[in-house]
């Protein structure tokens, strides 16, 4: 398998919102010896990052790093809206940490302005010594960046590529053939396929997390030329994602590792804590799709 699986990682809560090393551990365990993934994605939207202070962010970093080693490619997302927030973390995933690759939100909220938006990026790599890769999330932040903003940023040749979570396939395929060189990894899992089909190098999710098997096989069967597979097995892993999300996306996922004997844990406030009614319906979705 050329393309590269990463799975999005969840943190593990306690019901008070603290961190639940033990639980994060084995999520971080259950990704490398069941899942078998190429590598972790750290601190981004399925680890509910932007919901926590730094102190807690700098030691879901440290807990995974020191979980994973070198096993897997970690990834650190370390993008904040506080600049100096995720300049502190880029230095401590890399400096102290040992992390290789760093990746970064677009700067949400206030409406940046593409200059603005470049100077974020050329600051936060700027005195590490790691590459980054852009997190494009449009959907959640409203921060739509065109082909010739990518190509501005990929001018800094410490910006090695983007984590592409958006369902512009016109767009992907411009960056793909404009960027041969540059890393594009896929972020939104129900639309796998057709960003295979666009040259993408991979893809970061989170429902890797429990699906993983489903999307290597989904790989290996579009690398080996079998279309057919590989959407039957898309159909079938949107089949789930549906399920997942009609049952409450992170709640779902972490009730999911549960029935397969991980401490996933809580979600944190004010994402709501699973009702009967929900977990009744995870195990079902997991004696259906996963067992
Ligand atoms: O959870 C979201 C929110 N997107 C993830 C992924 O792009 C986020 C995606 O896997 C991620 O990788 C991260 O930053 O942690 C979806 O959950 C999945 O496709 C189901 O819709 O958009």
């Amino acid at each position: 398998m050329t393309k590269k699986l990463y799975s999005a990682l969840l943190t593990s809560f306690n019901a008070d919102g603290t961190v639940n090393e033990k639980g994060t551990r084995e999520i971080v365990r259950h990704n490398i010896d069941v899942n078998h993934v190429d590598g972790l994605y750290v601190g981004g939207s399925t680890g509910e990052n932007f919901m926590l202070q730094t102190a807690t962010k700098k030691r879901i970093f440290e807990i995974v790093k020191d979980e994973a080693g070198d096993d897997v490619d970690l990834i650190a997302q370390v993008g904040s809206i506080d600049l100096q927030e995720a300049k502190e973390l880029a230095n401590y995933v890399v400096n102290d940490l040992g992390y290789k690759t760093i990746s970064a939100v677009t700067p949400f909220y206030y409406n940046f302005s593409f200059p603005e938006i470049k100077y974020y990026y050329d600051e936060i790599v700027k005195d590490v010594n790691a590459n980054l890769i852009v997190y494009s999330i449009p959907a959640l932040t409203g921060v739509s960046l065109s082909l010739d903003n990518f190509a501005k940023l990929f001018e800094n040749p410490k910006i090695i590529g983007v984590k592409y979570t958006n369902a512009d396939f016109f767009l992907l395929e411009r960056l793909r053939n404009r960027f041969p060189d540059k890393k594009i990894l896929f972020g939104t899992d129900e639309m796998l396929l057709p960003a295979l089909s666009l040259g993408v190098d991979g893809a970061i999710g989170s429902t890797y997390n429990v699906n993983a098997a489903r999307a290597k096989a989904e790989i290996e069967a579009f690398e080996a030329g079998n279309m057919q597979k590989a959407l039957d097995i898309q159909h079938e892993t949107n089949d789930l994602i549906s399920a997942i999300l009609g049952n409450g996306l992170y709640q779902t996922i972490k009730l999911l590792l549960q029935d397969m004997g991980v401490e996933a844990g809580y979600t944190k406030e004010p994402m709501h804590k699973p009702t009967p009614e929900m977990k009744t319906t995870a195990s079902e979705i997991y004696a259906k799709f996963l067992k």
